[in-house]
């Protein structure tokens, strides 16, 4: 790291202790800046690295419910603000017992840049609850929906900040928070959340676009290597709703799934994932992954299982935060895999993405890879404020040019700044450079 941003970097931990996981997303950051800073003296001189460190308003309150036993129950939410250089803040709502502030803030840094690239006008934030959705009925999560918006309404419009949905939180909890925020608002103000229902205001592609956009951009990592998906064994971390939508794609476009996962294991299926099976179990029963095997005698399920241990041609971690570490990617690269695409944010740690950098491999990060989600949560801000709704196949070819030229982007800025291939440094640069421009324009914000 340049020494001048080093003393930024010792800055950020003293002035946000204990945050780990932000102090991670920051360092990944500024580690790429040093040549930027070089070029464009006059970031350094206006003090945007340290600006843009600092979350613009940060908002933790108390979510107190009724559990269907009738005891009280309390837990954390969150927004984060983080910037609104270039549009309303957006971002999703992640509801997992490990949710704490600096999981928080990682979130909502990362889509600053994440949000940049995808050219649309959308700032960056994240929020979330350390609420456990796990095993919860669905009058307990309606209760809890309910009373984070109650607290979240104030802070939130179509055009102030705009959150969706990430961990633990799908179609159905955007619904209920939807359904709070109209009661308390009395507004029907459709472009405040995305991620809604295709009935009432949501776009189609939205629940696809994040593995869908995904698998594109691998999609076109690959091309770029003269490669393509026809006939590559892959392998995608999760179960949720980036995984399952980043297989389908991946089996459009000719390759093979062979395996899958949630925190309990790991499912190893040689012959090709049933994704129609998996929809089910997932989607529809809300199950755990291991009863895959339940229905198909062949398939394996390893409980506790490491996924990166089957050797791929392609990985897409879409899970969570480091969940690859840098064994896991020696692996990987020794086992032949050629390219990893981050459908999840930061799942791979710093030491695994040292190691793919080092080994020449295609390997995308997740603010550029996973960026199809929040693009097409744009696109519905779109339709909303324009009242109208598009056919799937126009807006998935929206989708799809979106991260084309995401990928064209992060793939110039790294030849640009002389490290060609280096999607990370491609998409850290390309990013931070459009928000700091916005914010030199804007003056002392
Ligand atoms: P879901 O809640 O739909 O699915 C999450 C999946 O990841 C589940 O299979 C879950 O397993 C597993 N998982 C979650 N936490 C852990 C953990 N601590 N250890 C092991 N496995 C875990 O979430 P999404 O699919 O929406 O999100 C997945 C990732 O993609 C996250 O990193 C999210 O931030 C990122 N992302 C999501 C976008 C979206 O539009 N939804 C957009 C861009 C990025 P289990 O059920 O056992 O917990
Ligand atoms: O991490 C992400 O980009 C998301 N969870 C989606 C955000 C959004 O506003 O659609």
């Amino acid at each position: 790291m340049d020494d001048k941003i080093k003393l930024i970097y010792d800055s950020v931990i003293a002035r946000n202790p204990a945050e780990k996981e932000f102090h991670q997303a920051v360092k990944e950051v500024l580690e790429s800046l040093g040549p930027v800073i070089a070029k464009h003296p006059e970031f350094a001189q206006h003090k945007i690295i340290e600006r843009i460190c600092e979350p613009e308003r940060q908002i933790i309150f108390r979510v107190a419910w009724t559990n269907d036993n009738h005891e009280v129950m309390i837990n954390r939410g969150f927004r984060v603000q983080f910037n609104s250089a270039l549009g309303p803040y957006k971002g999703g709502i992640r509801f997992h017992p490990t949710v704490y502030l600096g999981i928080i803030k990682f979130l909502g840094f990362e889509q600053i840049f994440k949000n940049a690239l995808t050219g649309m006008p959308i700032g960056g934030a994240k929020g979330g609850s350390d609420f456990h959705p796990k095993g919860r009925s669905d009058c307990e999560i309606l209760r809890f929906c309910q009373s984070y918006m109650t607290e979240l309404y104030r802070h939130i419009g179509e055009h102030t900040d705009v959150p969706a949905g990430d961990i633990g939180v799908g179609g159905r909890e955007i619904g209920y928070m939807y359904g709070q925020y109209k009661r308390l608002t009395n507004k029907w103000e459709a472009g405040v959340l995305t991620g809604k229902g295709v009935a009432w205001g949501g776009s189609l592609v939205r629940k696809e676009a994040t593995g869908y956009g995904a698998a594109f951009f691998v999609d076109e990592m690959l091309k770029a290597k003269g490669q393509s998906f026809d006939g590559k064994v892959c392998t995608v971390s999760g179960s949720g709703n980036v995984a399952i939508y980043t297989i389908e794609k991946i089996h459009q476009l000719g390759g093979k799934c062979i395996a899958c996962s949630d925190s309990n294991g790991v499912i190893l299926h040689e012959k090709g994932l049933d994704l129609d099976l998996i929809k089910q179990l997932k989607e529809v029963e809300r199950r755990r992954i291991k009863d895959y095997v339940k229905y198909h005698k062949d398939a394996i399920y390893k409980e506790k299982g490491n996924i990166w241990e089957i050797p791929c041609d392609v990985a897409m971690p879409s899970a969570t935060e480091n969940e690859l570490n840098g064994k896991d990617a020696a692996m990987l690269v020794k086992n032949g895999c050629i390219a990893v695409g981050e459908g999840a944010n930061m799942p791979t740690t710093p030491k695994g993405v040292d190691v793919f950098l080092n080994s020449g491999i295609a390997f995308g990060p997740g603010k550029a890879a996973n960026a199809g989600g929040v693009s097409t949560s744009a696109l519905e801000m779109q339709q909303n404020a324009s009242r109208d709704s598009w056919s799937f196949e126009h807006t998935e070819e929206r989708l799809h040019q979106i991260m084309k030229n995401i990928h064209n982007l992060c793939f110039e800025t790294a030849e640009e700044y002389g490290e060609p291939g280096n999607y990370v440094l491609g998409a850290n640069i390309a990013g931070f450079v459009k928000v700091a421009k916005a914010m030199l324009a804007m003056g002392l914000v």
